[in-house]
């Protein structure tokens, strides 16, 4: 059996913290997609561990990772998180696993990234990505010339393909500084260091199941910036939703029978995009130190709005999730009020469902309810009963709109800080 870890918002909603605590109880944790955009922070007894492409499962020695075949790797990313591992400590050789058909993000695509971000913003239209590299990447896997692990060792498949990569980009993008020579010389290197990590998955993943594993899945980026049902074109490259765990790891949807869905206590973004219940000035300025909303992987301030439940509605009908984890609750403890967003108006209609075209969503209005704070902190509260009634009471109306139980509930950073609900 599988559970996956999946995002309601638009990102950095706590996932990589729940895998990590709940990895304890798996045998496996895998990506299914995304690349070194993700940044997954996890916080032990005061150490900080930022995650992009190995899964936040890593800190649990017992679970073997896995990157399946629908992620783009960047192997130079790879191989400095992996050192970073190695100098605190961490064992990974023999438990981390790389597809044989996941696709190379090459340097060449991160150059594209900034030229296409670049190129959009003449017209104010930069969709704010990571630079890392991901929607070229993406892109070439779509048009059937990307690059793909097993490549590496067959090098003159990888030249050819390379070189094609190279003139096409030079032909779309003019002349830019790219040397393919040196590129396929390092990629030489990378391909013996990553050998003893490169499997098939789609079997690997199978066998699991048949020997009655437990694989955890952890998304990454959220439900709101899915290919298909994010808010298009602000959106990342690949299937974050459920169904990207079937397509980006080989496995049958009747294997995964838990989808946890991840719910910050109010709304962020990072990157540009609609965001209906965004907060400006020193409301948002307070939130946003409160709750450290910097991007992981870039280091962005992110964008803060209050609770969004037609988003919930959306990403929960969309994943069917079983149970919610709210996180950082404790980053509302200082205010006296707190706003939940509970539905769209457009048009004197209620919104059912979530709207297609950005223009549609840019006329809607968000309808407010207005909750009293606990105006004490949360961070040592260990046991449900002892949260505020405030507290609580936020917790039971967000679980009454959205129909989805709150499992988790985060309270603070650390992996200690997390309370159940009965
Ligand atoms: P990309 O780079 O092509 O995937 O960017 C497309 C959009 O997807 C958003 N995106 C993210 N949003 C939230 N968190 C992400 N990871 C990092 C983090 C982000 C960071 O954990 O903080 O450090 O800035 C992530 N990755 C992609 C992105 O902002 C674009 O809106
Ligand atoms: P992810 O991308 O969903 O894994 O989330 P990120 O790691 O990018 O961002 C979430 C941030 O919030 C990280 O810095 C976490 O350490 C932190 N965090 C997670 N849960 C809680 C919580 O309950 N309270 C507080 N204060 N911080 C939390
Ligand atoms: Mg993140």
């Amino acid at each position: 059996m599988a559970s996956i870890i999946i995002g309601s918002q638009w990102g950095d909603e706590g996932k990589g913290k729940l895998v990590d605590i709940l990895s304890a109880d798996y045998d496996v944790v895998a990506r299914c997609q995304g690349g070194a955009n993700a940044g997954h922070t996890i916080v032990v007894e005061g150490k900080k561990i930022a995650l992009h492409l190995i899964p936040s499962g890593i800190l649990n020695e017992r679970a073997t990772c896995i990157l399946g075949n629908g992620l783009v790797i960047h192997l130079p990313t790879l191989f400095k998180e992996l050192a970073g591992l190695k100098e605190k400590g961490i064992k990974y050789e023999g438990r981390l696993f790389i597809s044989d058909r996941a696709h190379l993000v090459l340097d060449i695509h991160q150059m594209i990234d900034a030229m296409k971000e670049q190129e959009l913003s003449k017209g104010n239209d930069s969709i704010g990505t990571t630079k890392k590299g991901i929607g070229p990447a993406y892109s070439s896997k779509a048009s059937r010339g990307g690059i793909r692990v097993c490549d590496l060792y067959h090098p003159e498949n990888f030249k050819k393909n390379l070189y094609r990569i190279s003139e096409n980009k030079h032909k779309r993008f003019g002349t830019f500084e790219y040397n393919v020579e040196d590129e396929i010389k390092r990629y030489t290197e990378y391909a013996e260091l990553l050998r003893p990590m490169v499997i098939d998955t789609i079997y690997y993943m199978n066998q699991a199941f048949k020997e009655g594993k437990k694989v955890l899945i952890e998304g990454a980026q959220s439900t709101m910036l899915d290919i298909d049902f994010g808010t298009y074109p602000y959106v990342t490259s690949s299937a974050s939703s459920v169904g990207g765990a079937c397509t980006g790891l080989g496995i049958a949807p009747n294997k995964i029978v838990h989808q946890i869905g991840v719910v910050k206590a109010y709304t962020t973004r990072v990157g540009a995009g609609p965001f209906p219940t965004e907060l400006h000035g020193d409301e948002a300025e307070n939130l946003r130190k409160a709750g450290g909303e910097y991007g992981t992987t870039t280091g962005r301030p992110r964008r803060i709005g209050w609770l969004d439940i037609p988003v919930l509605r959306y990403t929960s009908m969309i994943n069917d999730f079983s149970e919610l984890n709210l996180t950082k609750l404790d980053v509302l403890s200082h205010l006296d009020e707190i706003k939940i967003g509970t539905d769209y108006i457009h048009k004197g209609q209620t919104v059912k469902g979530f709207p297609a075209s950005l223009e549609d969503l840019a006329e809607c209005q968000v309808v407010y309810e207005t909750h009293k704070g606990w105006r004490t902190s949360l961070e040592n509260i260990r046991k449900f009963e002892d949260l505020p009634a405030e507290a609580k009471s936020y917790i039971a109306r967000i679980e009454q709109l959205v129909g989805v139980k709150i499992k988790w509930i985060g309270v603070g950073q650390d992996r200690a800080a997390m309370v159940t609900q009965p």
